[in-house]
């Protein structure tokens, strides 16, 4: 028994010595020593011996177990560092290669010349505020002097969300949160986004747009005001050669109001479809405060007046890059906006 005992061992350890891997390793774990395996059949054999050998030859067989069990795992051990190294030497990373180019993406028209309008009149002094999308009635209309009823609300028609939550419509609303936010106070703000209308969608038209709302109020503040500052943006944003004209309109919240038009940059002024055949296009709505928002609002309009301004963002956009449909912002078609420059070129 013994000497079987012996020959188990020599074996073994001959074998554990030999294995090249882990996979090889693990089998031979199995062939000796699991449950059914070489080591534990001699314990079967334990039956056949005389009762005064079975204790020493139990022990044996146990030392031979621990023996085999410490053996495997220093190999297991040296196998796993070289397999480690094979895999490193293998899966070599080389540093020195070239990353993938990563090409930052064109920036939008519309972003581009929304950032160039708040910069001119960050340089005019004013403040930038922000508004709601989803705005009330109360802000869109009623404090800007368009009761229920007013027939103003046909021409900006809207998306509801409830009897009193809407889409804006305009920009405008900002002037009457801002009023509110603090009655009284001197202002001069811009305050940019977009708006909905239930506009019919043409070359010039949308139903979702941007606009940047401003408003000044001050004490003598005049027509004057308004047209130098117009003037000023219009010769900053375009060229100083730019056509600029001023027609009258109405707006309830402004008295007397303008419209501002810009030559058409795709026929220089002579009549074409995108402006459709008047030569101009108009980028804004503008006017002097009506006393009665002032009163609605806050302010004592014995003491205080003011201007204010809604710009088309797009509108500007087209003239700027010679844009011929509005809609090409919203299309998404790669060769328009690739035309456009990337960010940080
Ligand atoms: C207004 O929205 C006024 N709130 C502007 C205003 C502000 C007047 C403060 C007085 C004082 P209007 O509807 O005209 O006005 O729009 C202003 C500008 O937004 C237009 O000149 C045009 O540039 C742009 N715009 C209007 N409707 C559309 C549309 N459907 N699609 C694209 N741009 C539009």
């Amino acid at each position: 028994m013994s000497q079987d005992l012996d020959k188990l061992k020599q074996e073994a350890i001959a074998a554990i010595e030999s294995a090249s891997d882990l996979g090889v390793l693990k089998k031979l774990h199995q062939e000796y020593l699991a449950r059914r395996g070489l080591v534990m059949s001699l314990m079967a054999k334990l039956r056949e011996l005389p009762n005064e050998e079975k204790r020493a030859f139990g022990q044996k067989v146990n030392e031979l177990k621990v023996m085999l069990q410490d053996a495997f795992s220093e190999k297991e051990e040296v196998l796993g560092e070289q397999a480690l190294i094979d895999k490193l030497e293998t899966e070599k990373l080389d540093l020195t290669l070239p990353g993938k180019k990563i090409t930052p993406a064109p920036m939008h028209p519309f972003q581009i010349i929304k950032d160039e309008m708040i910069t001119i009149f960050l340089g005019m002094g004013y403040n930038v505020v922000e508004g709601t999308e989803v705005e009330e009635d109360l802000f869109n209309f009623t404090l800007l002097n368009i009761p229920e009823n007013h027939p103003a609300r046909d021409m900006q028609d809207t998306f509801y969300i409830s009897d009193t939550l809407l889409l804006r419509t305009h920009t405008s609303p900002s002037q009457a949160r801002v009023m509110n936010e603090n009655p009284g106070a001197p202002v001069k703000m811009i305050s940019p986004g977009k708006v909905y209308r239930r506009d019919e969608d043409d070359n010039t038209h949308s139903h979702q747009f941007g606009q940047i709302e401003g408003l000044v109020i001050d004490k003598d503040i005049n027509l004057g005001h308004l047209q130098a500052t117009l003037n000023l943006f219009v010769q900053k944003m375009f060229s100083k050669t730019a056509k600029v004209r001023f027609r009258s309109s109405y707006f309830p919240f402004t008295e007397p109001s303008v419209e501002v038009d810009v030559s058409c940059h795709h026929c220089g002024g002579k009549g074409c479809p995108t402006c459709k055949q008047t030569g101009y296009i108009e980028i804004l709505g503008a006017g002097i405060v009506n006393p009665q928002v002032l009163e609605l609002n806050g302010y004592d309009p014995a003491l205080y007046s003011g201007f204010a301004f809604g710009i088309g963002i797009e509108r500007v956009a087209m003239l700027r890059y010679g844009i011929d449909d509005i809609r090409r912002f919203y299309q998404n078609d790669l060769r328009f906006l690739n035309s456009f420059p990337r960010e940080g070129k």
